[in-house]
């Protein structure tokens, strides 16, 4: 085992049981919604996982320690803390583990981490990907990357359109990620169940998502797999609405010149401000949905 990672008592005995484990990250813990909504959504979407059998491990950096499994104080901590805890991702793990420092995973380093204690399947909101206009900024989310090199399936709500969604197919092509739709054919949008772009596969059972791991597993391949699945019906946002304020956001950021790791955090929560508290709300729903189906997945692939 890794000397930096610390792998929580419950979790560690699932492991070593064989038992159904699911990755969660803390950067939507603490960039991703305010306290003490991120708080509660942390833990609901724990007992979500633990309803549908299987046991979650929440993924952080605290202390210079490689976390996999919070308690729920831990959590608390990185809920209040919000934004004055790092955002870490891929190439901020070293400063942060010399330094002893604290740092809110991202979907990359949360896909580190997990792989580093075993655990394959990861349920989270929306990953990082190509930005609108990066054929100039070369603005590419780590987490593409990171799903090219790094063997977890990633369950999300899809991208949202703060992203250029044709690019970040693109991208995922190029890099050999499978892209699979859970019920649809059709790249979801975070908040819309639509992106007009299509996926790779539709599949409509946690089996055979377990099945196409399992192959990939079997193949030899280093990278994982993009599960998008489309927020419910009964969530999801008018399209005119997030657009329009999508559209603003992206206008503030270029106005502020707003760049690098921060430009995400600020798309994000300038889009939560204009739309008030419905795009939290769908938010957190869509979380739960991809808590369950990951957890379903992981249970067949423990069989
Ligand atoms: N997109 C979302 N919600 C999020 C993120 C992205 O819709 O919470 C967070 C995730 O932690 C993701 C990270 O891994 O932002 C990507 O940041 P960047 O674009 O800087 O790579
Ligand atoms: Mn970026």
């Amino acid at each position: 085992m890794n000397k930096y990672l610390d792998i929580a008592p419950e979790v560690k005995a699932a492991l070593e049981q064989g038992k159904p484990v699911v990755a969660l990250e803390s950067t939507i813990i603490s960039h991703g919604m305010p306290y003490p909504k991120n708080v509660e959504t942390a833990l609901l979407v724990e007992d979500t996982i633990r309803k549908n059998g299987a046991v979650p491990a929440t993924i952080a950096v605290i202390g210079g320690r490689l976390k996999a499994g919070l308690s729920h104080e831990e959590i608390e901590y990185l809920g209040k803390a919000g934004r004055d805890v790092a955002k870490a991702s891929r190439r901020d793990l070293p400063a942060l583990v010399a330094r002893g420092a604290d740092g809110a995973t991202t979907v990359t380093t949360t896909m580190i981490i997990a792989h580093m204690a075993g655990i394959q399947v990861f349920a989270t909101g929306g990953i990082g990907g190509v930005h609108r206009g990066a054929e100039t900024t070369m603005d590419i989310s780590a987490d593409l990357e990171e799903l090219a090199q790094t063997p977890v399936m990633v369950v999300c709500a899809g991208a949202k359109s703060i992203l250029d969604l044709g690019l970040t197919l693109e991208y995922l092509e190029t890099h050999g990620v499978p892209v699979i739709g859970y019920g649809t054919e059709e790249l979801p949008a975070f908040y819309t169940r639509k992106s007009g772009f299509g996926v790779d596969y539709r599949v409509d059972s946690p089996e055979e998502l377990a099945a196409m791991f399992r192959a990939q597993r079997d193949l030899g391949y280093k990278g994982g797999m993009l599960v998008t699945n489309p927020i419910p019906e009964e969530y999801a946002m008018d399209k005119a609405v997030i657009d329009a304020a999508i559209e603003q956001a992206l206008k503030e950021s270029v106005e502020q010149g707003v760049h690098g790791k921060e430009t995400t955090p600020f798309l994000l929560a300038r889009v939560v401000e204009l739309t008030g508290g419905d795009s939290l709300e769908s938010n957190i729903k869509l979380v739960l949905n991809n808590a369950a189906v990951a957890a379903q997945t992981a249970c067949r692939l423990c069989k």
